[in-house]
């Protein structure tokens, strides 16, 4: 099966012994992205802008697209409106869709939170396997992505909190952490995501490719950014760094606090 997850980008070591050794990693967000059936309410999208065929794009499935938190304008000028409309209206729409979709056949599976799905993925039967790599791992990376953005966000999480004080033992700080992830994010060849990620109380800063999830190498992602061009072509075109460089400042440093002390749980 596929285990191309982490093009490692950095100076961090990904140990596959570590990735294949993991146990009990627990995802933080798993509460915001909620369980089959108890989807979030997804009447909120669409609806605003009075666009049917987002109604029509309702999944029948176990799976929601959960609304955003904030409005579609929220994160200007870092990430533009239109942009939002289409990522998460379109894009993340799809991803849901095409993943209860696939589940259709599978009763069972699309009975499990999705969590569990990401983590045991390497399990899954073929055809199954690969639509819940990629339409699973696009909804959960895309449900993460949302929620660890803010408005007048940015700044660097609480110096005495203890995700400092990892990225400070892992990682050599937190301006140090920013560099490297920067440069996963940047350096990353084609789609995928920069992710910081969490396993054993450790902090990692890798990439993956394509929407393969943390998940599904035992790592609790805490802070993923989306580096596929349709996250940030229509305002930034070719220049990912800038893109980069904005983001960094919607971060939600508390929310990503919540999700490290939450992976130690
Ligand atoms: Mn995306």
């Amino acid at each position: 099966m596929t285990m191309d997850l982490t093009r490692k980008s950095s100076g961090e070591k990904l140990d596959r012994r570590t990735f294949l050794a993991a146990g009990g990693s627990v995802l933080a967000a798993g509460v915001l992205l909620g369980s089959p059936g108890g989807g979030a309410d997804e009447k909120n999208d669409g609806k605003k802008d009075g666009k049917k065929e987002e109604k029509k794009a309702d999944p029948t499935g176990p799976h929601k697209l959960p609304p955003l938190p904030y409005s579609h304008d929220a994160l200007e000028p870092s990430i533009d409106k239109m942009t939002m409309e289409i990522h998460h209206g379109k894009h993340h729409q799809a991803y849901v869709t095409n993943l209860n979709k696939a589940l259709e056949a599978h009763p069972a599976l699309a009975a499990k939170p999705l969590e569990d799905l990401l983590r045991e993925c390497r399990k899954l039967p073929g055809a199954v396997l690969t639509a819940v790599q990629n339409h699973g791992g696009g909804h959960h990376n895309h449900s993460l992505f949302w929620t660890s953005l803010k408005p007048n966000g940015g700044g660097e999480p609480d110096s005495k909190g203890k995700l400092v004080e990892a990225m400070r033992h892992e990682l050599g700080g937190f301006k140090r952490f920013q560099e490297v992830f920067t440069d996963a994010a940047l350096k990353h060849f084609g789609s995928g995501w920069a992710w910081l990620a969490a396993h054993d109380g450790k902090v990692h800063v890798f990439a993956t490719g394509n929407q393969d999830s943390p998940l599904m190498q035992n790592f609790s992602p805490l802070l993923g950014l989306d580096v596929w061009e349709h996250a940030y072509y229509l305002k930034y075109q070719n220049r990912r760094a800038d893109y980069i460089a904005a983001w960094w400042k919607v971060v939600d440093w508390e929310e990503v606090e919540r999700r490290y002390l939450k992976s130690l749980a």
